[in-house]
């Protein structure tokens, strides 16, 4: 008779997994901390420390269930500290003949699981069924279309789940209530503080562990607040559904200088490890909408978010990889700038986003995208570097959805896949929807001299010097034109400023040799 091993990654810390459904008495489950997952990018401390401490609930959560369960220590003397080797090492010690496992989250362990051969141990990798579309279910989706569009996709899942439905019409009378959900940041608005999760013993100690084992990583744990268990996460979504959604929809592209999280619901790291499926998440918000407690673009702007967008850039990079990983159709060349590891930037909005991230191991969309997003898209920092940058920082990445967002969204080196055309935006961008720029020693409203917005001049450059592949844009056409109509020798002195602001721009070598040389700068926010 087989006896299984059934491997249950980081990121797979659901009791429906299924893996673990009908599993025989026999099988063993094994759970790895190792540190080749800790640092083939240099991870936040907050990451790691959520890992740590959630893979140590999980395993004591499945042996009260009645399994039996190997957990591999980051200090155990025979760890092997990779995920493959330690799982093969694991098997042959409890006699196993496979390993099943759920489909990983990101293409390099799934490859070279794929890949290993080994006459003792079958590796046997079943689909991960709690999304709620498969790969499959994408590509047959996408199969024989032109153009891949967020929004078919969407009201294909709304159709499909019944979300939001009100027989064949969507509730509300619309697909998307987007044009509501644009309001800049409001001085006279109060933002719902988190709970604050207790730390009991367990999670003191993978804390404390994450600590010593990785003391140069970005950040520190005093901070730390992300929910490690079931109940914390529970906690959290009921906590955004009663205090967050109802505004959600109308601040969702706000920005403010001093709120991180604004009325977003910080859920994307429990969700992704699997702590909250999606399922409920999107029927807790649609409750709160029948209930008459959010409104139907508040409810309608969050389901999108995780029904369409998490689904679809899933979807997206599960049919595209591994060429996807290779995109530059830019032709970007940069290396990230050196303070996006230590906001040391007189940039205000930069300087606060990245702040933020330090501090929480987070940033809310609108950040990524338009501050830290936009800035490295009209630099042109390549994509491996600042995918780099977005993997390691953020306590929700995992390469499935941060690698769509960051080249697909972000840098628009898929040449158009994700989105029809580049998130490029100026100072004024920012400085309408934030109030960043009241504390700057920069001015939105300048484009050259030495109080100007850097983002002003970068974005006429970007704008020129892609022009040869995005003028023929016809989303692009209107500011194409305003380009035109400008005088040369504004175009000129445009082009200079940008270039001298790029020429001083110090840059930061590459991930690896920064983490060993340098060491990460934790700093308090303001
Ligand atoms: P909310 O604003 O409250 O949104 C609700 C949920 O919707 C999120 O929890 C998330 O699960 C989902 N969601 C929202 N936007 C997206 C999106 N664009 N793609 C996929 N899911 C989405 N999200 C990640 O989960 N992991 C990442 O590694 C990641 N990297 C990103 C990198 C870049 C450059 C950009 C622009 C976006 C990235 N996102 C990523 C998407 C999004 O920014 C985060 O999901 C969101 O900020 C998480 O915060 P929240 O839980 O408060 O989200
Ligand atoms: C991100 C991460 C970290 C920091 N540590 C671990 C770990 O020790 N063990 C593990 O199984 N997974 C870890 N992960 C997540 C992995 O890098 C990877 O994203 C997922 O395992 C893919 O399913
Ligand atoms: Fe950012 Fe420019 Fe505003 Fe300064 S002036 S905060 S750099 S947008």
């Amino acid at each position: 008779m087989s006896k299984p091993l059934l491997l249950v990654l980081g990121d797979q810390l659901s009791l429906s997994l299924t893996t673990l459904r009908d599993a025989p008495d026999n099988a063993v489950v094994a759970m790895c901390e190792v540190a080749e997952e800790a640092r083939y990018v240099p991870h936040h401390i907050h990451k790691i420390g959520l890992f740590m401490a959630a893979m140590r609930h999980f395993a004591q959560a499945l042996r009260d269930k009645g399994f039996k369960v190997h957990y591999s220590r980051m200090d155990d003397a025979d760890n092997t500290h990779s995920i493959i080797d330690e799982a093969e090492r694991i098997a042959g010690q409890y006699g196993c003949d496979e390993i099943r496992v759920a489909r990983p989250g990101e293409w390099r362990l799934w490859n070279s699981m794929q890949a290993r051969q080994n006459p003792m141990i079958t590796w046997q990798i079943l689909e991960d069924d709690r999304f709620f579309t498969t790969p499959d279910d994408f590509s047959q989706w996408a199969s024989g279309r032109k153009q891949l569009r967020l929004e078919y996709f969407y009201r294909e899942q709304r159709k499909r789940t019944g979300l939001l439905m009100e027989g064949d019409s969507p509730a509300g009378g619309k697909w998307n209530f987007d044009h509501d959900n644009r309001k800049p940041i409001d001085a006279a608005l109060n933002f719902p503080a988190l709970p604050t999760h207790r730390q009991d013993a367990l999670t003191q100690e993978a804390l404390s562990d994450a600590n010593r084992h990785f003391p140069d990583h970005m950040g520190a744990l005093e901070g730390f607040n992300l929910p490690v268990t079931r109940r914390q996460a529970l906690v959290d979504l009921n906590h955004f559904i009663e205090h967050g959604l109802a505004d959600f929809g109308r601040y969702q592209d706000a920005i403010s200088d001093s709120s991180p999280f604004l009325y977003h619901s910080r859920l994307s790291a429990a969700l992704n490890i699997g702590l909250l499926s999606p399922h409920e998440v999107c029927e807790a918000a649609q409750l709160s909408y029948l209930a008459g407690d959010a409104p139907i673009n508040a409810a309608e702007g969050f389901i999108r978010q995780i029904l369409g967008w998490r689904e679809y850039v899933r979807g997206l990079y599960w049919t595209q990889m591994p060429a996807y990983k290779r995109e530059n159709q830019l032709g970007f060349q940069r290396d990230l700038p050196a303070f996006y590891w230590n906001a040391d930037t007189d940039m205000r909005c930069l300087q606060r986003a990245i702040e933020m991230t330090i501090d929480n191991s987070y940033a809310h969309h609108i950040q990524r995208l338009m501050v830290t997003g936009n800035f490295a898209l009209l630099c042109g920092v390549k994509p491996e570097a600042l995918c780099d940058w977005y993997l390691a920082v953020y306590a929700d990445a995992c390469e499935w959805v941060e690698l769509p967002n960051t080249l697909g969204m972000v840098l628009h080196a898929d040449g158009g896949l994700m989105g029809s055309k580049p998130y490029c935006a100026s100072g004024k961008y920012i400085d309408k929807m934030s109030d960043h720029c009241q504390h700057c020693r920069y001015s939105p409203k300048q484009v050259t001299g030495p109080k100007a917005c850097p983002f002003n001049s970068l974005y006429w450059h970007f704008l020129e010097a892609n022009a040869e592949t995005l003028n023929k844009n016809p989303r692009m056409k209107l500011i194409y034109g305003s380009l035109k109509r400008m005088s040369d020798e504004k175009r000129e002195a445009i082009r200079q400023q940008a270039e001298h602001f790029l020429a001083r721009l110090e840059t930061s070598p590459s991930y690896g040799q920064r983490c060993h040389t340098e060491g990460y700068i934790a700093k308090e926010s303001k």
